[in-house]
């Protein structure tokens, strides 16, 4: 009862005090096992307060920080529910403004992850003035939730510490996986390049860009930024991409000429699911 006073003041605007600095609901390491003998309403019934579209604000302060998680995503159902059902409670801990966005593929031609992150962060920053983007793959779970969703003064690559990698840094440039950015960081770097069709590349691309852009990044602690990896093969219609080191050797020459400045796309469908918001895009082939 006093949850739903609380959650209806907050939609009739009464005002809240903020929440504090640091969430008294963090509990550090959380034992990651990925099964999923669970239901997608199972994991609804588990999330009461997060509403359509997969919205959440917490419901007795005001929060912080406003933080708008971006998944580029096709054909990987099993895996978009397991990271909903980590993901959900781990940022209400973390007492966020969040939402959900799966920015969906349409059609079977090559996969372009970078050009998609270009997508959500317009579609996103159209419905809210979202403080920090979270780009982040389908098929990591975070280990830790001191492993704050929020953006620091410089972009951040939060997935410092994979499974996969022995939980290291794999080399010292690499910005793969989770990373984080303010609309302001976004538009400094023109965003992400649209031209990686296929696996590879892209988010080695998206590292130097940080740097041209005069910016460097931030990383959490190893102990906090970990993360599993759900196992997987690579997909039909993500081959390994031929072009990517030429193309990478020449960033320095087009990241001003390729990015949000010359991103085109359409949107087929939005929909407001329960647990998040899933933009179907028809982001065209390689020219
Ligand atoms: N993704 C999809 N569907 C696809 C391809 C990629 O949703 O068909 C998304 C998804 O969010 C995924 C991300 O793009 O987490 C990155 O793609 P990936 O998982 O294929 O890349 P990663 O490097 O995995 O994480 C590689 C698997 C083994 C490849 C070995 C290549 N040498």
């Amino acid at each position: 009862a006093n949850l739903s006073r609380l959650s209806k003041a907050h939609s009739q605007g009464e005002n809240l005090t903020y929440c504090p600095k640091t969430s008294p609901l963090i509990v550090g390491r959380i034992n990651v096992r990925i099964h999923s003998n669970f239901t997608m309403q199972e994991v609804q019934r588990k999330n009461p307060l997060v509403v359509r579209g997969g919205r959440y604000r917490p419901p007795d302060c005001e929060a912080r920080h406003r933080t708008a998680i971006i998944i580029p995503y096709r054909d990987r159902e099993h895996h978009l529910k397991v990271l909903l059902y980590f993901l959900h409670p781990f940022l209400q801990r973390q007492q966020l403004n969040y939402g959900f966005y799966v920015i969906h593929q349409a059609g079977n031609y090559t996969f372009n992850r970078a050009k998609l992150m270009n997508v959500g962060f317009r579609e996103a920053m159209k419905e809210e003035d979202w403080d920090c983007l979270f780009f982040h793959d389908v098929d990591l779970i975070p280990e830790d939730d001191r492993n704050t969703y929020m953006c620091d003064t410089n972009p951040k690559h939060a997935a410092i510490a994979m499974d996969k990698f022995g939980y290291k840094l794999p080399y010292k440039m690499y910005f793969g996986g989770v990373s984080a950015l303010s609309p302001l960081h976004y538009l400094k770097m023109n965003g992400f390049p649209n031209n990686y069709w296929g696996w590879g590349g892209e988010d080695d691309d998206i590292g130097v860009r940080v740097s041209l852009a005069g910016m460097s990044i931030s990383r959490p602690s190893l102990k906090v930024g970990r993360y599993k990896m759900i196992k997987h093969k690579l997909d039909k219609g993500n081959d390994v991409n031929p072009k990517r080191f030429n193309m990478l050797a020449k960033t320095r020459q087009t990241w001003k000429q390729d990015g949000m400045n010359t991103v085109e796309y359409r949107v087929i469908s939005r929909e407001y699911h329960p647990l998040y918001t899933n933009i179907t895009v028809d982001i065209g082939t390689e020219a």
